[in-house]
C-alpha cells in the first residue's frame, strides 16, 4: 500500500513539473523598429508596402531573443512554422505598425516579414509565447512606446537633418530609463544615418531594462534622421523625396 501511495506521488509530481511553464532559455530580448527612409535612400532602395497606412512612423522589425554574449538562437523549431490563422484578429493592426518596405522581397509583403519573424526569432521564445502572444506583444510595445515622437519632442526630427547620436539615445533614455542600442546604414553618398532602434526588454519581455549586451552598429557620433518617404503625385508610388544631403 505504502508503495503504490509513494509511486503516485512520483507520477502527480512529474505531471505537475511537465505541466509548469519552462523559464526563458535565452537572457534578454532586442524589441527592433526600423526607420523606412533609411531604406530608401540607401544604395539598394526600398520598395513600399502596398497595404496599411504610410504615416511617417517607425515601424516593428520584430522582437529577438539574445543570449548575453552578443549571439542568439535562431530557427528553433520546424514543426510550428508561421500560421496567420492564428493570428487573423491581429492582422488589421499589424498592416498599419509592422509593414514591409523591400527588406527581401519586391513587391512587399508584409506576410513574409511576419513569417519569417517568427519563423526565425518566435520559434525560439516558445517558453513564453505562441504565435498569437509573441506578436500581441510586439503591438503593445509599439502603443507603449512612441519612438518618433519621443524624438521629435526633443527636436530631434526626420528631415536629413544630422543630429548626435548621444542625444537620440539620451532623449529615449529619458523616457525608458535605458539607452538603446542604434544600427546605422548609410545613404547613397555614404552619410551614416539612423537605420533600426534596439530597444531591451527582460527575458518574459515584460519591462525595459538596461542592455546587457550593446550592439555596435557602426553609426558615426553624428547621424542622419533621413525624411520618411513621401508619395510621388506623378506616378502615385512612393518614392523619397530627398535621398541627398549637403553635408
Ligand atoms: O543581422 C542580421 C539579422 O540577424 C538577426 N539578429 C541580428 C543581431 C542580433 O543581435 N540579433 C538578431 O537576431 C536579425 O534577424 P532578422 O529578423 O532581421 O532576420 C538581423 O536582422
Amino acid at each position: 500500500m505504502r508503495g503504490i501511495i509513494i509511486v503516485s506521488l512520483l507520477i502527480l509530481q512529474s505531471l505537475v513539473v511537465s505541466s509548469s511553464p519552462t523559464s526563458p532559455d535565452f537572457n534578454f530580448f532586442y524589441w527592433v523598429n526600423y526607420w523606412p527612409g533609411a531604406i530608401c535612400d540607401s544604395q539598394k532602395g526600398c520598395c513600399p508596402p502596398t497595404k496599411g497606412n504610410t504615416a511617417s512612423d517607425f515601424i516593428i522589425h520584430g522582437l529577438w531573443p539574445q543570449f548575453n554574449n552578443g549571439t542568439w538562437p535562431a530557427f528553433c523549431d520546424q514543426t510550428n512554422l508561421f500560421d496567420i490563422s492564428k493570428i487573423s484578429d491581429l492582422v488589421c493592426q499589424m498592416e498599419k505598425k509592422w509593414t514591409e518596405w523591400g527588406v527581401w522581397k519586391c513587391p512587399s509583403n508584409e506576410t513574409n516579414l511576419w513569417e519569417h519573424e517568427w519563423n526565425k526569432h518566435g520559434t525560439c521564445v516558445q517558453s513564453i509565447f505562441d504565435h498569437h502572444s509573441y506578436f500581441l506583444t510586439n503591438l503593445k510595445f509599439k502603443y507603449k512606446l512612441d519612438l518618433l515622437n519621443i524624438l521629435k519632442q526633443k527636436g530631434i526630427k526626420p528631415n536629413d537633418g544630422f543630429y548626435s547620436l548621444d542625444e537620440i539615445k539620451n532623449a529615449i533614455k529619458c523616457v525608458i530609463g535605458f539607452a538603446p542600442g542604434i544600427e546605422c546604414n548609410e545613404d547613397v553618398k555614404g552619410n551614416k544615418q539612423l537605420f533600426q532602434i534596439y530597444i531591451c526588454l527582460d527575458n518574459y519581455a515584460k519591462e525595459f531594462v538596461e542592455c546587457p549586451y550593446v550592439p555596435d552598429k557602426s553609426c558615426a557620433s553624428k547621424i542622419k534622421f533621413p525624411k520618411f518617404p513621401e508619395r510621388d503625385p506623378l506616378n502615385e508610388s512612393l518614392s523619397v523625396m530627398s535621398s541627398v544631403s549637403t553635408t
